[in-house]
């Protein structure tokens, strides 16, 4: 058989469900034709290759690309100082109260230019590609009036171009309510329905309708208002929701079939089957949960019973989670929200692939799947999880290319 890629003398992390830990298989190889996955398996079972680019895995271990599938890293300016008043005790709702928060970014980022915007977000990725993140969710929400969010989505666009990595894209209006907006809440929904969203839809700048049901975000009616909008357009919808506060959001996320449920600290029991039923992924945010010294810990005994898929993400942005590392948010869903290290994995491997709707394609080693993988020097895959900033990938492919 031909192919482009061979890597023998490994173990592959396929991340199969069902097998052994990990999905793993002992001095495998794995072969790449076409950008995808050829051939995944045992050594002393795979066909004969006739390849030129040979690499020597020296026992080390493959697994699948790294997806984060959240984060919000296209903005401006950072709120250190508000970083320090909440070391002060004041809280992150109560900044956002006095016009700080997620406001203080929108200003920074509507008056950034594209160059800074790009530039900034670039260095982002970059740090989480090193990590071996091959594919990112990235959302707007920084800039809130039709010009800016649009700028953003380009934006995304065209580092998805720029950069080997595979970005999919959510346009998140209904983030905050902007100044011009003050005390007119569903006015502003009105704009997103009907100015925002539609010319979002019409450029095709989003994969997914992202919200935030939550106090000092939007109610269940104003975010039903926004998924109705979603859906007449056909894009699938996503949300911010259970995070500081029950509000029901996860069942309207669940109600209209949507991709993932974020956050979910708030989640009761008895809302986890609904996500399962529609099959709704819960995304794990620990980073957040961690810099806003969160005490409320998502269910997760209960989902890990009810086998709803539990992925992991940054969160990457200016206030709750300036993080870009999914290393970090690996180890964080262990360490505070007793994940284990494997299912931190799945969570940045095959779960996450779900969560954007990718899983057909990539999140696991198998045929026919992208070649997006890893090569680590590592004697186990519980040491991504386990350690911090002690690991990157000693080789890292997308779509076939050695990258
Ligand atoms: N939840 C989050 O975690 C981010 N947005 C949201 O709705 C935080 C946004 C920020 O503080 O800038
Ligand atoms: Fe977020």
């Amino acid at each position: 058989m031909q192919a482009e890629w061979l890597i023998h003398n490994v173990n592959i992390a396929t991340m199969q469900q069902g097998e052994a830990p990990y999905g793993t298989v002992d001095d495998g190889l794995l072969a790449i034709a076409n950008g995808k996955i050829a051939w995944a398996g045992p050594r002393c079972e795979a066909p004969t290759f006739d390849c030129s680019n040979i690499t020597d895995g020296n026992n080390g271990w493959l697994t699948p690309g790294l997806i984060d599938c959240h984060t919000h890293l296209i903005y401006a300016g950072n709120r250190a100082a508000e970083f320090a008043l909440r070391q002060q005790g004041k809280s992150y709702a109560d900044i956002s109260a006095d016009g700080g928060g997620i406001n203080s970014t929108v200003m920074a980022t509507r008056n950034a230019s594209i160059s800074e915007l790009l530039d900034s977000a670039r260095r982002r990725l970059t740090r989480l590609m090193r990590e071996g993140v091959t594919a990112v969710e990235i959302k707007s929400g920084y800039g809130l009036d039709l010009e800016t969010e649009l700028r953003i989505l380009r934006i995304a666009r065209s580092l998805d171009e720029q950069l080997p990595i595979t970005i999919k894209t959510s346009y998140l209006g209904a983030h905050a309510v902007p100044p011009e907006f003050t005390g007119r809440a569903d006015d502003y929904i009105d704009f997103v329905c009907n100015e925002v969203l539609p010319a979002v839809a019409a450029e095709q700048l989003a994969d997914a309708v992202d919200l935030f049901c939550e106090g000092i975000g939007f109610t269940l009616e104003q975010c039903t208002r926004v998924i109705n909008c979603a859906q007449q357009l056909r894009l699938p919808v996503k949300g911010h929701v259970e995070q500081l506060s029950y509000m029901g959001g996860a069942r309207l996320i669940a109600d209209a079939n949507g991709l993932s449920a974020d956050h979910l600290e708030y989640l009761p029991v008895d809302d986890i089957s609904i996500l399962k039923q529609h099959g709704v992924v819960a995304v794990l945010l620990p980073a957040a949960f961690y810099y806003l010294h969160e005490k409320q810990l998502p269910p997760i005994d209960a989902m890990r019973s009810a086998q709803l898929p539990m992925a992991v993400a940054t969160d990457c942005n200016p206030g709750s989670a300036p993080v870009a590392s999914l290393l970090t948010a690996m180890n964080q869903a262990c360490v505070l929200l007793g994940l284990t290290p494997e299912e931190a994995l799945q969570g940045a491997t095959i779960n996450a692939a779900q969560a954007l709707g990718l899983q057909q394609h990539k999140g696991l080693l198998a045929t026919g799947f992208d070649a997006d993988l890893l090569l680590w020097q590592i004697e186990h895959p519980a040491e991504l999880s386990y350690a911090i900033n002690m690991h990157r990938p000693q080789q890292i492919w997308i779509g076939g290319n050695s990258v």
